[in-house]
């Protein structure tokens, strides 16, 4: 189903191998980075995990041994690991600029690079590219690619990460890629010891009442258009100073807002230090990775999202509003 064949003679050929993934990293992005990391050693085959961002608190239990890096902890250090690097496999996204402080030292480095991921791909360089954006998760394609190598390599623990990967990018099985397959695989990571309930538990399960406090700030101050179809919400760095909190505690702000009756369109606007971010959420046939272009951003038909400059909210809001309606 996917080519391995190219992957694992890159794997063979390596001694110094780097996984790393994008910013603000998701479950399916670490779920990955340990699966590799766990495959990897069966295959005698020793990895260092680096990421840009912290990992966010309600994951950390994929991550008990404390083995990701930070970049910006050590920048020369780090730096010499990626630039000396034989082989860097990046997941669940396929742009460099998506690794943010470390994508110079990535394109410098002389390391081959495999890129695994479900995004719609853009034109960057690899040396190997296995990409679907079809999978729901990129956790279902390594399933895929581990399962036919030799289920055997498909540990609890590779399990555990796979699972939480499909889980929660998949909306929790409701989100459109969802599919027979979805199941059949998870059916098959419960058999090999993953505990559902403990795991949904663990990731969302999770809210600080900080977050709590947000959520109840940017609920109250939604903006409706079009009817109703059409719905804006908004967090200011002012919201994060005043509840201690940051960009991490937005997660899952937006797929509320497609759990609105009549609600078609959605989008998030979250002030940060340097940039704003935009998440845009749809239903149906609306190409929010279209849409997103217009923004420099990209992602999925469903769900997308951009960084763009500081710029006024509010003419930010009006400028997304009157090009969404005549998208
Ligand atoms: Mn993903």
């Amino acid at each position: 189903m996917y080519d391995f064949e190219k992957a694992k003679k890159l794997i063979k050929q390596s001694e110094k191998i780097i996984i790393t993934t994008h910013l603000v990293p998701d479950a399916d992005a670490i779920g990955c980075e340990f699966a590799i990391y766990e495959y990897l050693m069966q295959q005698g085959k020793s990895s260092v995990i680096i990421n840009h961002s912290p990992t966010p608190e309600n994951l950390l239990f994929l991550d008990e041994n404390q083995i990701i890096k930070f970049f910006r902890d050590n920048i020369p250090g780090n730096t010499g690991l990626i630039l000396n690097a034989d082989l860097i496999i990046i997941v669940d996204t396929n742009e460099y600029s998506r690794l943010r402080t470390m994508q110079e030292s990535v394109e410098k480095s002389k390391a081959k690079k495999i890129c695994i991921d479900h995004h719609i791909s853009s034109q960057n360089n690899f040396d190997l590219n296995i990409s679907d954006p079809e999978s729901p998760a990129t956790a279902q394609i390594l399933y895929e690619i581990f399962y036919a190598e030799n289920p055997g390599i498909i540990t609890k623990k590779i399990a555990v990460n796979l699972y939480a990967g499909i889980m929660t990018d998949s909306g929790s099985f409701k989100y459109p890629r969802t599919t027979r397959r979805t199941f059949e695989i998870c059916a098959d990571l419960i058999g090999r010891g993953v505990d559902p309930v403990d795991i949904y538990e663990k990731i969302y399960c999770d809210l600080s009442m900080g977050k709590v406090r947000l959520f109840g700030r940017f609920i109250s101050g939604l903006e409706y258009f079009d009817g109703g179809r059409v719905v804006i919400g908004t967090v200011t760095l002012k919201d994060f100073r005043e509840l201690g909190l940051g960009i991490q505690d937005v997660e899952g702000f937006s797929g509320f807002l497609m759990e609105i009756r009549d609600v078609i369109a959605g989008f998030v606007i979250v002030e940060l230090e340097q940039s704003i971010k935009i998440s845009f959420r749809s239903k149906g046939d609306i190409y929010m990775n279209e849409f997103a272009k217009r923004f420099g951003g990209g992602g999925h038909k469903n769900a997308a999202g951009a960084y763009v400059e500081k710029t006024n909210i509010e003419e930010l809001k009006k400028k997304i509003i009157s090009d969404f309606l005549t998208f």
